[in-house]
C-alpha cells in the first residue's frame, strides 16, 4: 500500500478541516436552512445513501431510530461502506464522511435518488453534528469510526468485533448550535419514509422512536398500485387500480390510476423516487394523455354530443386519484423553481404523454363499462362547469343592484332586525315549504327565501361548483 508524505497529508488536512468549516458557516448553502427542514434533511441525506445502496440491489431493509438521547441512527442491510484504506493515507470511511462531495459515491449507469437540494453527501450531515458513529459489517468484521465537534476524526476506524452479516449503521446528533431546533418530528419521517415504501416495492422501511415508544414499518409488494389504494383507502371507486409503465429515450415512465366517486383530484409525481411538489413536464404530459384518451373514446364512440364538443382536461380528472414515477438518466434531468421541485425536462411531457395516451385508450377500448361509467362522470363535470359559467355570466350581466335585488326580493321576506350578525336567511324549497317558514319564524332575525326553477338550480350549482 502507498505510503502519503507527512507534509502532503497535513496539507490535507487543513483542506478538509477547512471544507468541514465552511459547512456549519453556511448550513443553508448545504441543506437549505436550519429549521426544522433543515434538520430532516439531515436524515434524507444518509436514509438516501441507504436506499441507493437497495436500489442498486445490496439491501431490503432499512431502519430509523429516534434515540432518547435526540440523535438518530439509520441502518442498512447493503455492503457496508468499503473499510480498505484510501490512497490519501485515510481509511476509505473516513474519506466519506470528511471530504465534501465525496462524488462518484455509487456507480455509473445508476440512478440517484436523490435531486435537487440532495445529494451533497454525508460529510455535510457529520459537519452539522456534535458527533457522529458509523458501524460498518463487511468482510467478517465490525468495525466503527467516531466523528465529534462538526466532523473531526475522534476514533479512527477500528475493528471492534466479527459478524456475518454486511451492512452500514449511522447515528449522528445534530449541533444544537446549528439548528434553531434539534426536535425530529416522528410523523414528518414516517410520511416519507412511507412514501419511499411505496416507491421502492419490496423493500422494508421501519421507523422506531425510542423516546415516545412508538413504531411503524412499511412494506409494500405492489408499488404504485399500493400507493394509489392508500390514497383512495375508504373511498368509492370506480374500477381496480389501473398501472402501465412504458419506456422511452432512456426515460422510464410508471403510472398508476383510480378514479372515485368523489370530485377531488389528486396527482402526486415523482423522479428518480423523489417527489416533485410542483409537478412539471411529466404532469403536464400525463394531464393531456388523458385528456386526449377520453375525448378520442368519447367520440369514437359517440358520446358526446354536438360535433365540436369536447371534455377540458378538469372534467376528466374529477375524482381521479394517480401517482406518476419517471426515471430519468442525470443527463436529462432538469428541475426548476425555487425548492427545485418542478420537473423541467422537456422530453418528459411528450413520453409521458405518449405512453398514457397509448395506454388509457387501450384500457378504455378493453373496458366498456368503466368506461362508460367515467364518461359519465365526466359528463355531468362538463355539465356543471358549463351551468356554473352561465351562471357567472349571468351575475355579471346582472347590471348592478337593481337586477339582482329582483331576482332575490320577489318572495324574499325580510327579517325586521337590524342586527346582521344575529340575523339568519332560510333558503326553502318552493312557494308552499315558505309559506309556513314564514308562519313559524321570528320575524325579528329570521329572513325565508322560497326557491324554485332556474335560481334554485343555479344556486345548487354555485355550491357545487364552491365545495370544489
Ligand atoms: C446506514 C445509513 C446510510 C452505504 C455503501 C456501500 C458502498 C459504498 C456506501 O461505497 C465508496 C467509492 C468508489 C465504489 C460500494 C460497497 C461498492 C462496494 C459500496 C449508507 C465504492 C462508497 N461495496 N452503503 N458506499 N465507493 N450505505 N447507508 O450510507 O468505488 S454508503
Amino acid at each position: 500500500m502507498a505510503t502519503v508524505k507527512k507534509e502532503n497529508y497535513d496539507a490535507s488536512s487543513i483542506k478538509i478541516l477547512e471544507g468541514l468549516e465552511a459547512v456549519r458557516k453556511r448550513p443553508g448553502m448545504y441543506i437549505g436552512s436550519t429549521d426544522k427542514r433543515g434538520l430532516h434533511h439531515l436524515i434524507w441525506e444518509i436514509v438516501d445513501n441507504a436506499i441507493d445502496e437497495s436500489i442498486n440491489g445490496y439491501g431490503d431493509y432499512i431502519k430509523i431510530t429516534l434515540n432518547k438521547d435526540g440523535s438518530v441512527t439509520i441502518e442498512d442491510h447493503g455492503r457496508g461502506v468499503p473499510i480498505g484504506m484510501h490512497e490519501s493515507g485515510r481509511s476509505t470511511p473516513e474519506v466519506i464522511y470528511t471530504i465534501l462531495h465525496a462524488g462518484g459515491k455509487f456507480e455509473e449507469g445508476t440512478y440517484k435518488v436523490s435531486g435537487g437540494l440532495h445529494g451533497v453527501g454525508a460529510s455535510v450531515v457529520n459537519a452539522l453534528s456534535k458527533w457522529m458513529k458509523v458501524t460498518i459489517y463487511r468482510e467478517g468484521v465490525i468495525s466503527t469510526i467516531l466523528f465529534a465537534d462538526g466532523g473531526k476524526v475522534k476514533e479512527p476506524l477500528k475493528t471492534i468485533g466479527t459478524t456475518n452479516k454486511t451492512g452500514t449503521t449511522v447515528t449522528f446528533l445534530p449541533d444544537p448550535e446549528i439548528f434553531k431546533s434539534t426536535n425530529f418530528s416522528f410523523t414528518t419521517i414516517t410520511e416519507r419514509m412511507q412514501e419511499s415504501a411505496f416507491l421502492l416495492s419490496g423493500i422494508t422501511i421501519e421507523v422506531v422512536d425510542e423516546e415516545d415508544n412508538r413504531n411503524v414499518k412499511y412494506h409494500y409488494e405492489q408499488g404504485l398500485i399500493n400507493f394509489v389504494e392508500y390514497i383512495n383507502e375508504g373511498k368509492a371507486t370506480l374500477h381496480k387500480v389501473i398501472n402501465f409503465n412504458g419506456i422511452k429515450q432512456g426515460i422510464e415512465v410508471d403510472v398508476a390510476l383510480q378514479y372515485q366517486e368523489g370530485y377531488n383530484e389528486n396527482i402526486l409525481s415523482f423522479v428518480n423516487n423523489v417527489k416533485t411538489s410542483d409537478g412539471g413536464s411529466h404532469e403536464t404530459g400525463f394531464k393531456s394523455g388523458i385528456t386526449k384518451a377520453f375525448n378520442d373514446y368519447a367520440k369514437e364512440n359517440n358520446l358526446l354530443k354536438g360535433k365540436d364538443a369536447s371534455f377540458e382536461g378538469s372534467d376528466v380528472r374529477e375524482g381521479l386519484s394517480a401517482v406518476i414515477n419517471l426515471k430519468i438518466p442525470e443527463n436529462l434531468l432538469q428541475f426548476e423553481g425555487q425548492t427545485k421541485g418542478k420537473l423541467g425536462t422537456p422530453e418528459a411531457r411528450t413520453i409521458t404523454e405518449q405512453i398514457t395516451y397509448e395506454n388509457m385508450k387501450f384500457f378504455l377500448e378493453e373496458n366498456r363499462e368503466i368506461a362508460l361509467n367515467i364518461v359519465e362522470k365526466a359528463s355531468r363535470s362538463k355539465i356543471a362547469r358549463e351551468a356554473a359559467r352561465k351562471a357567472r355570466e349571468a351575475a355579471r350581466q346582472g347590471k348592478g343592484k337593481e337586477k339582482k335585488d329582483k331576482i332575490l326580493s320577489g318572495k324574499l321576506a325580510k327579517a325586521t332586525g337590524k342586527d346582521a350578525s344575529i340575523s339568519e336567511l332560510f333558503l326553502v324549497e318552493g312557494d308552499s315549504a315558505g309559506g309556513s317558514a314564514k308562519t313559524g319564524r321570528n320575524r325579528e332575525t329570521q329572513a325565508i327565501l322560497p326557491l324554485r326553477g332556474k335560481v334554485k338550480k343555479l344556486l345548487i350549482t354555485i355550491f357545487k361548483v364552491m365545495k370544489n
